[in-house]
């Protein structure tokens, strides 16, 4: 099905892809459904009011109209796709028990929305998807057995791995997902940084990293949205991103569950590498539901340099 040069000869669609990597028949329907949610989200993005929905999560952000939609929409189609047992979202402050029977079922944790502050500048958006065998959702990463997002930029596309490589498809104009890309590989190291955080607050060993990384001439791309900076390393096959611990932040921004532990997987996936500055990221046990964690996530030298700078300097 593939050409010499990585290119499909047909166009092959999500659901055939997974049949064909062997995936079984409910966690088949269970991605089939959150590409299915994605359709509605992104016509929400489009056409939905971009103003503050008057509530706030967990973390005291207010929430957007949009987040309380693409929430909605990811819940119910999951909720009634007879696959999940339990579930857990970033908008909401508890795990959300959908079947008592776990046998054959997967527990979900997504962000429906992520960067969901950049709708209204017109940026790029993602949803994030954690899938666990069973009930538990406070696994550390490594034991997931999928990972996807989903892109919503100019145009939409959707990155998943089952554990057998990383894989793009994009939504054609019968707003069905075709593959566009197999087999998505990170080189060792890379020329683009994406630094999250502000720099007057990088403590030393960061501040060492990101000099030194400066000093190869890496060029800056940061856009403020988790999928598309991962993306876009995930694309180019190189690249660092990095939220790191912060002066008066111990713990950086990102959440473990919901961003941290999916990307990682799909990265280490990928070839890359995923740390919170001393241990891979998919070996952390989630305490609670909302953690936080320092990341560096991509090409796998790049990572190294910083765990080595970090040791070093603090
Ligand atoms: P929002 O969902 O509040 O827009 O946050 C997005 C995010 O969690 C992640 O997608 C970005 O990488 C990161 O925060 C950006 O944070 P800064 O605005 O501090 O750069």
């Amino acid at each position: 099905m593939i050409s010499k040069a990585g290119k499909t000869k047909f166009q092959i669609d999500l659901r055939r892809h997974l049949r064909e990597n062997y995936v079984n028949e409910n966690l088949t329907h269970l991605i089939c459904e959150i590409a299915e949610a994605s359709k509605y989200i992104i016509h929400s993005i489009s056409t939905g009011d971009l103003g503050v929905a008057g509530t706030s999560n967990l973390y005291g952000e207010q929430q957007l109209a949009l987040d309380v939609l693409a929430d909605r929409i990811l819940r119910k189609r999951l909720e009634h796709s007879r696959v999940v047992a339990n579930m857990m979202s970033e908008e909401m402050d508890e795990i959300i028990p959908v079947s008592p029977d776990c046998d054959g079922k997967y527990s979900v944790a997504f962000d429906p929305l992520d960067g969901s502050s950049l709708v209204d500048v017109n940026l790029a958006v993602g949803t994030i998807v954690s899938i666990f065998e069973g009930c538990d959702l406070l696994q550390p990463g490594r034991r997931q057995v999928a990972a996807v997002y989903i892109l919503y930029g100019p145009r939409t596309t959707l990155v998943y791995s089952v554990g057998k490589g990383v894989h793009e498809f994009g939504m054609n104009m019968l707003r069905e997902y075709t593959l566009l890309k197999e087999n998505l590989t990170l080189q060792p190291q890379g020329n683009l940084y994406s630094p999250g955080g502000q720099r007057n607050l990088y403590t030393p060993g960061v501040e060492g990293f990101v000099s030194k990384l400066e000093g190869r001439g890496v060029k800056l791309r940061y856009s403020g949205g988790f999928v598309p900076d991962i993306n876009q390393i995930l694309l180019k096959g190189q690249g660092i991103f990095i939220y790191p611990h912060l002066q008066g932040h111990p713990l950086g921004k990102l959440r473990l569950l919901f961003e941290l532990s999916p990307m990682a997987f799909l990265i280490e996936q990928a070839g890359g590498a995923a740390s919170d500055g001393h241990r891979p990221i998919l070996d952390l046990q989630p305490k609670q539901i909302h953690e936080r964690s320092p990341v560096f996530i991509g090409c796998k030298d790049d990572v190294a340099m910083a765990e080595d700078f970090i040791r070093r300097l603090e």
